[in-house]
């Protein structure tokens, strides 16, 4: 019996043929609503690894604030929530992100372990504690292995974390 399918001439093989499609019809509020995610989302993302150093990355918060630039805060610690870590930096190019800026004190694996989790620009900022005046923080910071840079500003340094980030964002 003669099969109904159509039947390329030179092989006898069967064709498929491509669907007609309809024009697409222009749909304003979801266009709209791209729109709004583009001019919303924020393009830096400060991390850090307790609430207490929220203080401490303020500044950053205030540059980007005066560079016209959107940015997010985060709370989370490499070492108490490292799930979350890897999670949130996983998401953070695909989220829109362009910068993450992460601060700690103490033992500060947080900007290098985000740096380990996304290839977004990273920038540390090591946070002063009680013990060894942020040196601690600030050799956990910088000190990062070939193939995971972290760029670290000065302990404290939050400010020109955010004035980088804009440069960067800006360059
Ligand atoms: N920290 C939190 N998880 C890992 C580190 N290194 C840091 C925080 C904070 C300091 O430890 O970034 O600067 C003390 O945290 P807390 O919550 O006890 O005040």
């Amino acid at each position: 019996m003669e099969s109904s399918e159509p039947k390329d001439r030179s092989s006898g093989k069967a064709t498929t043929k491509a669907p007609t499609r309809e024009p697409l019809e222009p749909m304003p509020e979801v266009e709209d609503a791209f729109e709004e995610i583009e001019v919303d989302a924020p393009r830096v993302g400060i991390i850090m690894g307790s609430k207490n150093d929220k203080p401490k990355l303020q500044p950053a918060g205030e540059a980007l604030h005066d560079a016209g630039i959107r940015y997010e805060v985060r709370v989370m610690s490499a070492h108490r929530d490292p799930e979350k870590v890897r999670e949130y930096c996983h998401a953070a190019r695909m989220r829109g992100l362009k910068v993450l800026i992460a601060g700690a004190g103490m033992s500060a694996a947080l900007p290098g372990v985000a740096a380990a989790h996304t290839d977004l620009p990273v920038i540390g900022v090591p946070i002063m504690g009680k013990a060894l005046g942020g040196l601690d923080a600030l050799l956990s910071s910088v000190q990062m292995p070939p193939g995971v840079p972290v760029a670290c500003v000065a302990i404290d340094g939050a400010k020109n974390a955010g004035i980088l980030a804009a440069r960067i964002i800006n360059a």
